[in-house]
């Protein structure tokens, strides 16, 4: 293992998943399960700022009146994404909890067409993304899609019972399914920043943590 300092050198032998998935579609099981077993970075999604953000309960205040405060947290949404891509590695093996890319192309996409984010909202977030994604270099080797049924998903939020989500019905994570299909299984719409490896993800725990294994190889070289 090199320990460069050099950021922009190292990051070329460097590899960065992310795992990309619905709502409550068991990506901390992942997530955890590689951090528990192979020495590499895990970043989770940056959720405690999105719920505390000097104070404010962004998270929830989106779900309460998703016209009024979507555009507030995604854009404090994108900030967040940005620096958790840009950080600098501290492992040749970063594995991210979802990206950037799936908060644009997924969750302002989804207020969008569902006709909670007014056109101009969606405008200015979109010059954003696009600024970004063109001045600032946001490697992306491999894609884990962890596939579920929007069914299995709205189970797993009723369990794990987060205060702010007990408001999302099953046609949310259904709008959520539907957007991530498009993007990442038929590759319509918007662009693929890397390529895909898909993981059904409808199983009970034991059996996934069995599929985490199969792939672990595929999946840690990125490819
Ligand atoms: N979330 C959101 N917009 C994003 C990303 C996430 O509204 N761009 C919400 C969806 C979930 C929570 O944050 O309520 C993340 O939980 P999970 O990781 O289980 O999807
Ligand atoms: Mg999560």
């Amino acid at each position: 293992v090199k320990t460069c300092t050099d950021c922009t050198v190292y990051a070329f032998d460097h590899i960065s998943i992310c795992i990309e998935g619905n709502i409550a579609c068991g990506k901390t099981t992942c997530l955890k399960y590689f951090k528990e077993t192979s020495n590499i970075e895990v970043l989770t999604e940056p959720i405690s700022k999105w719920r505390n953000v000097r104070g404010h309960n962004l998270l929830a205040l989106m779900y309460q009146d998703p016209e009024r405060w979507g555009l507030t947290l995604q854009t404090y949404v994108q900030l967040t994404m940005l620096d958790l891509h840009t950080s600098a590695m501290t492992a040749p093996v970063r594995m991210i909890e979802r990206s950037i890319f799936s908060a644009k192309y997924i969750f302002v996409e989804n207020l969008f067409r569902s006709g909670k984010m007014p056109e101009v909202d969606f405008a200015v977030l979109s010059e954003w993304f696009d600024w970004i994604t063109t001045n600032v270099s946001i490697p992306v080797d491999l894609i884990v899609y962890l596939q579920t049924s929007p069914h299995t998903c709205h189970e797993r939020l009723k369990q794990r019972g987060r205060e702010e989500e007990k408001v999302i019905p099953l046609e949310y994570l259904e709008s959520i399914h539907q957007l991530y299909e498009d993007w990442l299984i038929k590759s319509i719409s918007v662009p693929l920043p890397a390529p895909v490896l898909v993981i059904p993800a409808d199983h009970d725990l034991q059996k996934m943590l069995h599929q985490f294994e199969e792939n672990r190889d595929k999946i840690l070289a990125g490819s």
